[in-house]
């Protein structure tokens, strides 16, 4: 055995910025790819355009050989196959996932973390059972204060080394909408997206839907892994202890009209009645009151259609009268509360819940 040093722990290099993409960064846009915005025509996204963020390294699975173990403050440990869970009582949802970190690098200074703009979100349809049916055979022991969740991916983080856990509260978890999920779109899942076995959160941002999940543990404590207590935090500072980051933020993205220049990614708009169309979502389970469109004067109000399912996003559309000129063509969504999306992005240290109205620079000729 040697004791070298933690080579890990120094992240001098992740402070903040307001220069260019670092190359860590560049590494990091590469393995966790965005939605393309077109996509966003797509009610349900195909599984190859949903966005994607993966921490370590997708772990090389096989379905015959996955295990689901729970274990901890239970009366009954459990550890199960993908055919036991197959078994029980399935169910298929849309679900709009989000990345807490999206719109990370509009905050200035930014977080050097994985530099996402508009694009870490999509709605699949996600087929799995109810969670609860498995912590019911477990029985959760009366004194359970939070259930833990482990993928089988496993990296260092700060210098922390860990699997990637995240936790819920016994509440939470019996709720009949958290999902242990084996498939998406009708199809068995990707490996990058938790193969062949992940849990899924509705309403939350993506990062409590642990992917690759193999073990689950009851605690009689509040669970103290780096992904929950380390990070996926609201904080103003470094030092601040925050408050956790759960419920998606109110968000409408549209699908940029016109045609691109390949570099900048500038629209050019035929003159006339152009249709903007997007999505808008909100967390919780949480309906959109009304989505709002600019070209850069008043706001107009979009048709908003019904959504998918209760956690997933609803389509909205309004015709622009597209006169010659520059623009920037903006929408901004309002929820059933009375949430409405922000003209200028929150500051958060991490760079998290960024909802930030979108804005797209067009010509129009
Ligand atoms: N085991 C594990 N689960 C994970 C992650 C991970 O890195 N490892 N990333 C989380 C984060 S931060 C997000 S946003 C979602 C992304 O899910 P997707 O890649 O299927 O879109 O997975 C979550 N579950
Ligand atoms: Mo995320």
């Amino acid at each position: 055995m040697t004791d070298r040093p933690n080579p890990f722990t120094d992240t001098s290099s992740r402070a903040h910025s307001t220069g260019l993409i670092s190359p860590e960064e560049l590494a990091l846009a590469n393995r966790n790819s965005g939605i393309h915005l077109e996509a966003l025509h797509h009610d349900v996204t195909p599984a190859g355009m949903h966005y994607l963020l993966i921490h370590f390294d997708v772990p090389y699975a096989s379905a015959e050989d996955w295990r689901l173990d729970i274990s901890g403050k239970v009366g009954n440990p459990l550890s199960l196959s993908l055919g036991d869970i197959k078994a029980l009582p399935a169910v298929t949802m849309p679900v709009t996932l989000e990345c807490a970190g999206n719109g990370r690098t509009a905050m200035t200074p930014r977080t050097c973390s994985m530099p996402w703009l508009y694009e870490a979100v999509g709605t699949a349809e996600w087929t799995g059972t109810p969670l609860r049916h498995v912590l019911a055979e477990a029985g959760l022991d009366k004194e359970t204060v939070e259930i833990a969740f482990f993928g089988a991916d496993r990296g260092f983080d700060k210098g922390i080394e860990h699997d990637y856990g995240r936790s819920l509260t016994p509440d939470m978890a019996m709720r009949d909408d958290v999902l242990l999920v084996y498939a998406m779109n009708g199809q068995p899942l990707l490996p990058q997206h938790g193969f062949p076995l992940r849990l899924l959160v509705p309403g939350w941002y993506g990062m409590a839907s642990v992917k690759w999940l193999n073990r689950i543990t009851a605690l009689d404590h509040a669970f103290d892994g780096h992904q929950q207590i380390g990070t996926y935090r609201y904080r103003e500072s470094a030092d601040d202890p925050g408050r956790p980051v759960d419920i998606i933020r109110v968000k409408s993205l549209m699908v940029p009209p016109g045609i691109p220049d390949w570099y900048t990614r500038r629209r050019m708009v035929d003159a006339g009645p152009v249709t903007v169309t997007g999505r808008a979502w909100s967390g919780a389970g949480v309906a959109i009151g009304k989505v709002e469109f600019s070209a850069g004067g008043d706001w107009q109000e979009a048709k908003v259609e019904p959504r998918l399912g209760d956690y997933a996003w609803a389509r909205w559309t309004c015709t622009w009268q597209a006169e010659p000129g520059d623009y920037t063509l903006a929408c901004r969504a309002t929820d059933a509360n009375g949430k409405v999306q922000p003209l200028d992005p929150p500051w958060d240290n991490s760079g998290f819940g960024n909802n930030v109205v979108q804005k797209v620079a067009v010509t129009v000729r």
